[in-house]
């Protein structure tokens, strides 16, 4: 099998890793207490870092570091030396803005190309990229990566779905990056156009920017007749290229010579040993303009042990199965939205699109779940939508060990989204 030459880093041995690793935190570091006033001020008396473990003695950063100092507080780099501005919006109030210089750009482009080639993209592929071009990430990155990797872009952005279909197969087309909801809506509607996907040249999706889960991922790869890889990053480290999956799809490579990945209790702050399951905390390693150290994604993740079969040395994570923000407490319970995909996508007879909703009736929580389910199953006598209804609503009694209201609704009737899809409405607190 060959390798990109652009992919070399991802199989350095250890040594080598762990050596580059020490070099460039020194810098970051060094850096980031002489640039940028909050590191400076949480760093009082810093005198270098001497191992990687040491990493723990640095302060942390958070979301909320970057709203108050909204836009420009911690850029590291004149202004005259950024050349590129991107933004994400918060669900509250102010976006978040980061900076990349002309070398930070090029760092992005480079792990995008990885990226690609991880999943066993080449130079031949026509690439549709249909990520959001914009104030959002996943556009713009993936846009110069794909075109890096010399492969041919169209970069149609998200939206106008039957266009996207009409691209799809006239321009054919070998790999999609969109979210993986958005996929969906196209293998949907694709379906209403008299167009199987299966049957197009299409063989790759890079779908990532939200959760989804293995289930999901087996839906659309049967119906789409793909191969469906993660890709993960957040607008704060740089974008999509964080990390992604590579043939073997049993975890995300975390580019670990641009972005050291900590796993840290949520609750504690304590770093916890590999395996464990715990929040993701990224520390930029060679980010010129806005150099983040620590970084508190939210997202909760492991670190797989041991060697993948692809023989890339970079360590991998488990999928980001959930946020650390994102459990909802129904009357006392814990309830993740992955956990609940998981159980309806395990029920055959259903599609994959569902709507989470909360509401408090006389001071107690209530969960209903609305799942779309075929039109043969829809459409038949009321046998079957009841068989299904109470097949349903065991495997969520099941899995999350409260009852919630299972609503069967037919094909099309839940929104769709073009980007990031929402799946949870949490009106307990409406008046
Ligand atoms: O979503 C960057 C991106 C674009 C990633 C395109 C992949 C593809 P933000 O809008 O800042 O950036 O959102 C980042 O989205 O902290 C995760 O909670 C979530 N997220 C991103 N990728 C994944 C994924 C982009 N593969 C936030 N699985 C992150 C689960 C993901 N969650």
């Amino acid at each position: 099998m060959s390798f990109h030459p652009a992919s070399a880093p991802d199989f350095l041995p250890r040594e080598q890793m762990n050596a580059l690793q020490l070099d460039r935190l020194q810098k970051v570091a060094q850096r980031a207490y002489t640039k940028v006033e909050l590191f400076r001020d949480r760093m009082r008396g810093f005198d270098g870092v001497h191992s990687l473990p040491e990493i723990a003695d640095l302060p942390f950063t958070t979301k909320s570091d970057l709203r108050d100092t909204y836009p420009f507080g911690l850029f590291a780099s004149p202004i005259e030396q950024v050349v590129r501005l991107h933004a994400s919006s918060g669900t509250t109030g102010k976006p978040i803005v980061v900076a990349y210089t002309k070398e930070d750009l090029d760092v992005w482009t480079n792990v995008m190309v990885r990226a690609f080639a991880a999943c066993g993209l080449t130079r031949g592929d026509i690439i549709q990229n249909a990520y959001g071009y914009g104030l959002f990430t996943g556009g713009l990155g993936a846009h110069y990566g794909a075109e890096a990797l010399g492969a041919t872009v169209i970069p149609i952005s998200g939206g106008n779905t039957e266009r996207q279909i009409m691209v799809l197969k006239d321009f054919n087309v070998t790999a999609i990056c969109c979210t993986p909801s958005y996929f969906l809506h196209l293998l949907e509607r694709a379906g209403e156009m008299g167009v199987n996907i299966a049957d197009l040249p299409l063989r790759a999706g890079i779908f990532g920017a939200e959760p989804w889960t293995d289930s999901m991922r087996a839906r659309i790869q049967v119906s789409g007749g793909i191969r469906a890889y993660d890709i993960y990053g957040l607008t704060e480290i740089i974008g999509p290229g964080v990390a992604i999956e590579c043939e073997a799809q049993d975890g995300l490579h975390i580019f670990e010579d641009h972005f050291y990945p900590e796993i840290i209790d949520p609750d504690t702050g304590q770093p916890l040993p590999e395996g464990a399951e715990g929040e993701l905390v990224l520390t930029t390693l060679s980010k010129q303009a806005m150099p983040l150290l620590r970084y508190r994604t939210r997202d909760i993740t492991a670190l797989i042990p041991g060697p993948c079969r692809c023989g890339r040395t970079l360590r991998r994570m488990r999928r980001i199965g959930r946020r650390s923000d994102d459990m909802l407490i129904v009357r006392g319970v814990n309830v993740f939205p992955s956990q609940i995909e998981t159980a309806l996508l395990a029920v055959e007879g259903t599609l994959p699109h569902y709507q989470i909703v909360l509401t408090r009736d006389k001071g107690l929580d209530q969960m209903e779940v609305l799942v779309e389910v075929t039109s043969e199953v829809f459409s038949d006598k009321v046998g079957a939508l009841e068989g299904l209804h109470d097949r349903l609503a065991a495997a969520l009694e099941h899995t999350l060990g409260i009852r919630a209201h299972v609503r069967l609704v037919g094909p099309q009737t839940i929104q769709r989204s073009e980007g990031k899809a929402k799946r949870v409405f949490d009106r307990r607190n409406l008046a």
